[in-house]
């Protein structure tokens, strides 16, 4: 009701600042004036308000950096987000000093070249040569920029050598919780269908599999050992999720039904990250990233670099799936 009430009253009071509008209009004409003429101390008011605007609108801009700079992502604490921070450094550096000058450009050239009836300007239909620096310069920076992405893209995602040493996780997701299943001594995980989903068995992994009896299953919190590749493989037994480790610069997709791969090296530990970034209380983070529900805010689950001795004291005290079952 409240809705509707102030709507109509928004309406009404749009319609009657037209209609006031609109007499005044009509009451000029029958004055003789010129309606739509604008005067010259409107034309100089207008071009100062652009360079006001123009510092207003960088000012705003170095404001939000001061005040919420400090919430981002600490150093990449993964070996390809290294890579991924250097190129979207190698991007901020050309597009930030573009964004300065063409602004600064714009609101400048406003102000400059506003209305003077003493002025004529230049008709200027084509030029070859300006048509060709402004299609070869971006063509050229993007060039760099996709094959410099692409290069790293393909150390990215290629997947991790299953005869060198690695830990295998499977992660799944699930409205609005998610868990992590190591394959265990014999490094294979055991089939899983979501048939068998059922009670503590939230990942539906399969009991009559022999692979499946070493996995080992956890929630709230996963370990990882620091300097080992990790080859990850997500699945999702509801909606589409998606699995993020910004502190990894990591994010995959979690699909009902098929299975999807990432696989990072961490670099620095729990313990190191706390010292870096001055905070005790620092965790790494699996957060979902795909808007999944209404407690989707709420799905995540730590992640813990140990040292690979810690990482082994930690596994070997975890349960296997054949003791919970
Ligand atoms: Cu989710």
């Amino acid at each position: 009701m409240m809705i509707i009430l102030v709507s109509v009253t928004v309406l009404l009071i749009v319609i009657s600042v037209a209609q006031i509008l609109k007499i005044a209009e009509l009451s000029a004409v029958s004055r003789g004036e010129k309606v739509y003429h604008i005067s010259e101390k409107e034309n100089k008011l207008q071009a100062i308000l652009m360079l006001v605007f123009l510092v207003f609108y960088f000012s705003f801009f170095a404001w939000q950096y001061l005040k919420w700079g400090k919430y981002m992502l600490p150093i990449s604490a993964s070996e390809h987000g290294v890579g991924i921070d250097n190129l979207m450094n190698v991007t901020w550096a050309l597009i930030i000093p573009v964004f300065i000058i063409t602004h600064i450009l714009l609101f400048w050239f406003a102000f400059k070249y506003s209305f003077n009836k003493n002025r004529k300007a230049i008709f200027f239909a084509h030029s070859n040569k300006l048509e060709l620096i402004w299609t070869l310069l971006p063509s050229l920076a993007l060039t760099v920029l996709i094959l410099y992405g692409l290069n790293n893209w393909n150390k990215i995602m290629t997947p991790v050598n299953p005869e060198k040493e690695h830990v295998l996780i499977e992660v799944v997701g699930q409205q609005f919780s998610w868990g992590a299943r190591y394959a265990g001594a014999d490094g294979k995980l055991g089939r899983a269908n979501v048939n068998f989903i059922e009670g503590a068995n939230f990942m539906g992994v399969d009991s009559t599999d022999k692979n499946a009896n070493d996995d080992i299953i956890v929630k709230g919190e996963f370990h990882v050992p620091v300097n080992v590749p990790v080859q990850f493989i997500f699945r999702s037994n509801d909606v589409i999720h998606s699995a993020y480790m910004p502190h990894f610069r990591a994010q995959m997709n979690c699909v009902p039904g098929i299975k999807t791969h990432f696989n990072f090296v961490p670099i620095i530990t729990t313990a190191e990250m706390k010292k870096i970034t001055k905070n005790d209380k620092f965790d790494y983070l699996l957060l979902c990233n795909k808007i999944c529900g209404a407690a989707h805010y709420n799905m995540q689950m730590n992640i813990i670099v140990d040292t690979k001795e810690d990482y082994q004291k930690w596994l070997s005290s975890q349960k296997q799936f054949s003791q919970n079952n």
